[in-house]
């Protein structure tokens, strides 16, 4: 433990000595004061996180200078009306745990082809309701193959085939004024072998090739790879590169056009974090921290999860809180629950994906039963204040069984006979099942799989649609608004992958282009399809049978405070094929993981803390008195108000 008088003192003298230097930075029409107040309070815990850093390089003081001449800078160039919306969120910082927050994610050009087709589309986030809106990497990246955008070669460049810069910002701030807060992705363990960076790397420049890992033989590399996991052992085995120009090893934990930069050389943490504030300035609230278990390295360890990674995010997040307070960080670790919880905090990630729930409700889909929901969810589910996970169902990259065996073994489930049992379900092996998923980068050696697919293929919709079996396929869209209504309903923001909310099914097209047949990933980001969303209104299309209810149920979500913030508390239902679960005491959810009707005893809810008589379900309106039980149609869920 170091000593925080210590630290403090060592802050004080820090601001003393360089604070005439960077007000002079800030010289230009800054606010000095509002800086300096900030700089007060952040520094201390910048400088502990930093320690754990750099703290045993001698010039440690000149790259904290260097990184806070940079913050000052950043400070001054960032637009007046972002400074005004910085004060406010100073204000209201848990702005984000409204229950009218309601996010979205697509591809800028799988969706509406560029930046203007996205403002095109403004009328439709309204029709949503949307507040959050992720856009996937859009920045200038290889052209053949650029992992979908996850191989960025300039963080100050959109791919001109979607748009400028300039456009990006007044994106930003159209959808500012329309209320829905821009998302962006920060891809930082990785720039694309086609980066300044790179390409000096590669032409030599021994200071840029200290930017990145290199090797000249396999000894490191041998050494380090003894520990690694390979992330895609299909497409990309191993984790480094060999590259003739410079007869060197590069450390490539993904694809081989994606080098993972070096966070010990402290001049990377400082460029690092001058492109954060960069795009802090272009209006962006919100950048998704890709790949954050990855970004630390030490031999003799798998590389993931290292305690440095969470200084690196303090020392990241306390220089934003100082130059751009509105920009929050939201993690993308899917990993073990326990680290994957690890990196949430007011001071690292506000917001993180959560995969926990992702899992366990294609567990529960896959088994019909709930203990492993509740089980999980009532020790992994509570999150610190300021904070929120965002509810997804899938995302653009495949779904990996990530719960801890921990939890499954205290309910006598063998962890990685589950995960095959699901991994056969979810690719239609197993005997009755409704899914069709594709298998997503076999590992022979560890028996490791995931899955590829869109949620109404596995969900169900697709092989219903299929089999033409107008009951099928009821239960198919019912299965689909079961899960929005969890989504919904628990703590946290609610994020669509755009063209789930219409059911889009998987695209197998994917596998005749070059560019994409190696990575299904691919099956699940088809291009919008225009027809498909006309259909949208018309409640007797299949497109209509999903987006009505759904949109019916955001604005229930919307106009029901009582769905904000964290607070979720999992009950026993006494129904296992019932999931339940209580928001801030207000409000019951009741959910069917069934195709049957089911029933539930109000004993149990009773005892659970939860009264029936006198409330309603706000999705069906029905009201709920002293009847003894429950009964809950086939994938039917309710939410249950006092009234
Ligand atoms: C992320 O995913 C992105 O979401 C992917 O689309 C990228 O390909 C990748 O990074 C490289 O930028 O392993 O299978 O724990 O799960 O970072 C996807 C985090 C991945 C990893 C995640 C990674």
């Amino acid at each position: 433990m170091r000593d925080f008088n210590w630290i403090a003192e060592q802050a004080e003298l820090t601001i003393k000595r360089l604070l005439p230097t960077l007000t002079s930075t800030l010289y230009a029409g800054g606010d000095a004061r509002t800086f300096e107040v900030r700089l007060r309070r952040h520094l201390p815990m910048i400088f502990d996180a930093l320690l754990d850093l750099y703290g045993d390089q001698y010039d440690f003081f000149f790259h904290l200078q260097q990184m806070l001449e940079t913050t000052a800078r950043m400070f001054t160039l960032r637009p007046a009306e972002l400074h005004a919306l910085d004060r406010y969120r100073e204000q209201n910082p848990d702005w984000f745990q409204s229950s009218r927050t309601i996010g979205a994610v697509c591809y800028v050009d799988r969706f509406a082809g560029t930046l203007r087709g996205i403002r095109e589309r403004a009328p439709y986030f309204d029709e949503l309701g949307l507040t959050y809106l992720h856009l996937m990497p859009l920045f200038k990246s290889p052209e053949k193959n650029s992992d979908g955008g996850y191989a960025v070669s300039s963080f100050r460049e959109v791919n001109p085939s979607l748009g400028t810069m300039s456009e990006l910002a007044d994106l930003a701030r159209d959808l500012r004024e329309q209320g829905i807060s821009l998302v962006l992705d920060f891809v930082f363990n990785h720039t694309s072998d086609e980066h300044d960076w790179a390409q000096k790397a590669l032409a030599g420049d021994p200071y840029y090739q200290a930017y990145y890992w290199m090797f000249p033989d396999r000894q490191m590399p041998d050494q380090y790879e003894a520990h690694l996991r390979e992330i895609f052992p299909e497409q990309a085995p191993g984790s480094f590169t060999y590259r003739p120009e410079i007869q060197k090893w590069v450390w490539t934990t993904f694809y081989p056009f994606q080098w993972d930069l070096n966070y010990r050389n402290p001049e990377v943490f400082r460029a690092m974090l001058e492109e954060i504030l960069f795009l802090a300035n272009q209006g962006v609230e919100i950048l998704r921290l890709d790949a954050v278990p990855f970004v630390w390295k030490q031999l003799g360890t798998p590389c993931e999860n290292l305690p440095q990674v969470h200084s690196i995010i303090r020392a990241l997040n306390g220089f934003v809180r100082i130059a751009a307070p509105t920009l929050l960080f939201k993690s993308e670790a899917i990993v073990h629950p326990r680290d994957v919880r690890s990196y949430i905090g007011e001071d690292k990630c506000q917001l993180s994906y959560n995969p926990i729930m992702m899992v366990a409700i294609w567990e529960a889909l896959a088994t019909r039963e709930t203990d492993f929901f509740r089980h999980t969810m009532t020790k992994q589910f509570p999150l610190p204040e300021h904070t929120a996970w965002v509810n997804y169902i899938r995302s653009h990259d495949d779904i990996g069984w990530g719960f801890a065996d921990e939890d499954a073994i205290e309910l006598g489930i063998k962890g990685g006979d589950h995960r095959s049992f699901l991994n056969n379900f979810y690719t239609g092996r197993f005997p009755g099942s409704f899914a069709k998923g594709l298998p997503f980068n076999f590992n022979p050696r560890t028996g490791d799989m995931r899955i590829s697919g869109t949620m109404a293929s596995l969900a169900g919709l697709e092989q219903a649609l299929n089999s033409g079996d107008p009951s099928q396929i009821e239960i198919a869209v019912r299965r689909i608004l079961m899960i929005y209504a969890i989504i919904l309903s628990a703590g946290g923001i609610p994020l669509i992958y755009l063209g789930d909310e219409i059911g889009t099914l998987n695209d197998y097209t994917y596998a005749d282009d070059p560019a994409t047949m190696q990575d299904n990933r691919w099956v699940h980001r088809p291009k919008a399809n225009a027809e498909a969303y006309a259909r949208r209104a018309d409640p007797a299309s299949i497109e209509g049978r999903i987006f009505l209810p759904l949109c019916q149920m955001i604005q229930l979500r919307k106009a029901t405070p009582e769905l904000a913030g964290n607070a979720t508390r999992f009950i026993h239902t006494g129904n296992r094929h019932v999931l339940g679960y209580v928001r801030n005491q207000q409000v019951l959810v009741l959910a069917n993981f069934s195709e049957q009707r089911q029933q539930i005893f109000n004993g149990a809810l009773r005892e659970a803390g939860f009264q029936i008589s006198g409330t309603r379900d706000l999705i069906s309106r029905q009201a709920f008195n002293d009847d003894e039980f429950i009964w809950l149609e086939p994938y039917q869920v309710i939410w249950l108000k006092h009234v």
